[in-house]
């Protein structure tokens, strides 16, 4: 349970975490190197993988090449089954609950019981919350979901204490990668407030400023992806 606790006992001592999304399927191998070798000079202290459609064997090969070139946790953010893979640290086990898919709910994690069988990797129960952004996500299309009004707040913070009484240790508020719309201070201040359990905040975040803004009203890890993948300057930006 070593990712979790670690992740317990730095937001307890005051830090803020950022997590580098990787896409197995936008990330070419020849790439690593160097990326990675930016994100060992950045802020950075976790290391996601993960996309809604990859190719099975992508996922393990990218972590494999990505623990030879970082000491930072290597937690899976999985899209489906396919993704997982025994040389990550930990799997973030995501139930859909914005959602009313049964098969994103629990059909696709009890599926993923008998390949978890063969591996030795820490799970991490996570409540995973869709917020509409502005645009239809990746997510919405892959899971047949609709996402959360971001104007409904109380039914935000109603579904996120639901998954903490249900015993998740992680909330994690989604926009959807590319979101036009980050998730707004106002629901992270209003979640955060009701909740005992660290809480995950991601999507469309793509400047120093919006990851500020994110901690300040009460972010305990950000996750970022595309203004990785699509802004070469990005880390030296958070450097700042
Ligand atoms: C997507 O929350 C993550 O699942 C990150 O989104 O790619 O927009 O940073 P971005």
């Amino acid at each position: 349970k070593e990712v979790f606790q670690n992740i317990v006992a730095s937001i307890n001592k005051g830090e803020r975490l950022l997590a580098i999304l990787i896409d197995p399927d936008k990330m070419e191998l020849e790439r690593v190197s160097d990326f990675m070798s930016k994100v060992k000079a950045s802020i950075a202290t976790h290391i996601f993988v993960g996309g809604s459609t990859v190719d099975p064997f992508k996922t393990d090969e990218l972590i494999q090449k990505l623990k030879g070139l970082t000491e930072l946790p290597i937690v899976i953010f999985p899209g489906d089954v396919s993704q997982l893979s025994s040389h990550a640290h930990a799997l973030l086990f995501l139930s859909l609950v914005s959602g009313r898919n049964p098969e994103y709910l629990i059909g696709k994690q009890i599926e993923a019981v008998s390949v978890l069988r063969t591996m030795n990797i820490e799970t991490i129960p996570t409540g995973y919350l869709l917020i509409e952004n502005g645009k239809e996500t990746a997510v919405e299309r892959v899971t047949q979901t609709k996402p959360l009004s971001r104007h409904d707040i109380q039914h935000i913070v109603d579904t996120a204490v639901a998954s903490q009484l249900l015993g998740m240790k992680c909330i994690y508020l989604e926009a959807g990668s590319g979101a036009i719309q980050p998730i707004t201070a106002d629901i992270i201040q209003a979640v955060k407030e009701e909740l005992t359990i660290p809480l995950i905040i991601g999507g469309g975040i793509t400047s120093k400023q919006q990851l500020d803004n994110a901690y300040e009203a009460g972010a305990d890890l950000v996750v970022i992806g595309t203004a990785f993948e699509e802004n070469a300057s990005f880390f030296e930006e958070l450097n700042t």
